[in-house]
This record gives C-alpha cells, sequence and structure tokens, in this order.
C-alpha cells in the first residue's frame, strides 16, 4: 500500500533537487519538463538538459564513491547506554583503516533525532580492524540519523549517513521559528549572516555570558567552534568550514567565531554550534532560513514544476 505513497515523494524530491540546481546554474530556458509523475524515474535522469551539475549535499546517503557506512545494529533501546559499533568499507569491500585527521579527529560522529530535537558530536574510538566504536543513548524513542564525516587517506572527504531507531511512542517537536539568538548553559550566542543557496556565505556567531562577551574561548577540534548545519526536511549535512584557526595570529579565542557555509537550496536549517569555555563543551542550536538574496543579481525563477519561460 505504501509504494504508491513512497514513489510520489521520490519524485517530489527529484523535482526540489532539480529546480534547486537550476537556481544555482542560473540555467533557465535550457530545463526541460519537470521530471514529475514520469511513472519512469529512471528515466528521469536521462535527459542531459536535467542532470544536475550540483553535487549532492553529504550525509544523504550510505554509501558513496563506494565507502559505505555499516553499523552492528540500527535500533536501540531508548535510555539505554550502549557500545555502539560501526564500520566504513571502502571501495574493496574491506573495513577502511586509513584516515587523514580533519578538525583534529580522523572521524566526527554526529547523531541527531530526525526531528532535529536531539543533537550530539561524539568522537569514536578505533578499536582495530577498522571497527568505531562509541558510547551511545538515544534519550527518547524515535528516529535518528547518523552521519560519519571522514576523509579516507588520499581522497575527498565525505559525510555518510544511516537512520537510527529507538522504539516506542515519540511525539514529534515542530523545528523551532528561526532565530538570530540562541541561549545554552547561562550563555548567549548571537546569529549574524545568511545562508544563501549556492554561494558561500559568512556566517559569524557572538558568544556572551551575563552581557559580558567571552574572550577567552578555548579551541575545540582546531577551532574555537565546530558548526554542523542540517536541512531540515532531509538533514542534508552541510560543509561548514571555520575562517582561521586558533593561533594563527589574526583568529581572536571570542567572542565572535566565523564559518562560511553554503547552502544547497532555499529552505530551513538547523545549526548546531560546539564551543568550548571553562574546560566544556557546549551546543547552541538555531534555525536559518536560506533564501535568493534579493540583492545578487539572480533572475526570480519560475516556480517548481514550470518550466521553458
Ligand atoms: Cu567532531
Amino acid at each position: 500500500m505504501n509504494a504508491p505513497i513512497k514513489l510520489g515523494v521520490y519524485g517530489l524530491g527529484l523535482a526540489v533537487i532539480f529546480s534547486a540546481a537550476v537556481g544555482v546554474g542560473n540555467a533557465v530556458g535550457a530545463v526541460g519538463p519537470a521530471p514529475v509523475n514520469t511513472g519512469h524515474g529512471a528515466h528521469a535522469t536521462s535527459s542531459p538538459a536535467r542532470q544536475s551539475t550540483e553535487p549532492v549535499p553529504g550525509g544523504l546517503q550510505v554509501s558513496q564513491d563506494g565507502y559505505t557506512l555499516t553499523p552492528e545494529t540500527t535500533t536501540l533501546t531508548p535510555g539505554e547506554r550502549t557500545a555502539f559499533r560501526f564500520t566504513v568499507t571502502g571501495p574493496d569491500g574491506r573495513p577502511v583503516t586509513r584516515y587523514q585527521i580533519a578538525h583534529g579527529k580522523k572521524l566526527h560522529f554526529i547523531v541527531v533525532n530526525r526531528d532535529l530535537g536531539d543533537f550530539r558530536h561524539l568522537h569514536p574510538a578505533e578499536t582495530g580492524g577498522g571497527v568505531w566504536s562509541v558510547p551511545l543513548s538515544l534519550p527518547e524513542a524515535g528516529t535518528y540519523r547518523a552521519f560519519a564525516d571522514f576523509t579516507p587517506e588520499g581522497r575527498e572527504g565525505l559525510t555518510l549517513g544511516t537512520d537510527l531507531y529507538a522504539a516506542g511512542d515519540f511525539t514529534p517537536q515542530a523545528l523551532p521559528a528561526p532565530a538570530r539568538t540562541a541561549t545554552v548553559d547561562g550563555y548567549t550566542v548571537e546569529l549574524d549572516g545568511d545562508l544563501t543557496p549556492g554561494t558561500a556565505g559568512r556566517l559569524t556567531l557572538r558568544v556572551s555570558r551575563d552581557g559580558t562577551p567571552v574572550t577567552d574561548l578555548e579551541p575545540y577540534l582546531g577551532a574555537y567552534g565546530h558548526l554542523v548545519a542540517l536541512r531540515a526536511g532531509d538533514l542534508a549535512y552541510l560543509h561548514v568550514h571555520p575562517d582561521g584557526a586558533p593561533g594563527d595570529g589574526r583568529t581572536p579565542s571570542g567572542p565572535t567565531i566565523t564559518f562560511h557555509a553554503e547552502a544547497p537550496s532555499r529552505g530551513d536549517y538547523r545549526l548546531f554550534l560546539d564551543f568550548q569555555h571553562e574546560g566544556t563543551v557546549h551546543t547552541a542550536a538555531f534555525t536559518l532560513r536560506a533564501e535568493q538574496s534579493p540583492t545578487n543579481g539572480t533572475p526570480v525563477e519560475p516556480d517548481h514544476g514550470h518550466s521553458g519561460h
């Protein structure tokens, strides 16, 4: 019974992705009919005019470029801490054992509730033979997404994602409304800057406590902050780069932390900032809406599903 519904959703997803790519490439007029309801998904990508030149955002696939994320289990008991183990297999089918360090670690492991209400940024330990292990507890029943963000030796960085499940009743929470200020553990973090589809934008976060700017942030993962941005709806994982590094002579230890981030499309994104102060890591979360800038000269796109204007 579910098959037609799933196909419909899949077709809609294609339409959104293609529309986003069109907007990015300004290829208005070179587009064929929208690939919705063609009934044959395999043919929808056969026309060169419809091929996206934009890479698929990270985190949406469990397998990419020959690398596959393989968890030992995908179902956990809510509230129960277990040793969660997984491997990343490489193009040769064997567990990857050689990684490059990025942001201070060989592998970053992010686990979020699918409604984006819960976030944790973990660093599993290697236990030999390419097996990673990390103590993990899914706090409540629900569906979760786990991301492994890593760089195999000699390759580009990759982010693979897999769903995890904690059985039981749950009530999904609505995404919080967009806001420029977040509070966490007595700190206030203010967000400045925008996410603009297809353009690397600068995001600046300013940390204060009790109205006083925090100027002695501590390095965490090779930076004064680590930012993860996920797209609401499918949890696409954005690539975010810190601007500057501790000790480079130009990057202050607060109160501002600057990043460059690029959104693959319009829509709402949930941003999670990890920062360290007085020996403790705190996480501030924001909802930020990516919209086409009205001042960047990009022609106004036709509505989704319309083309040929
Ligand atoms: Cu990490």
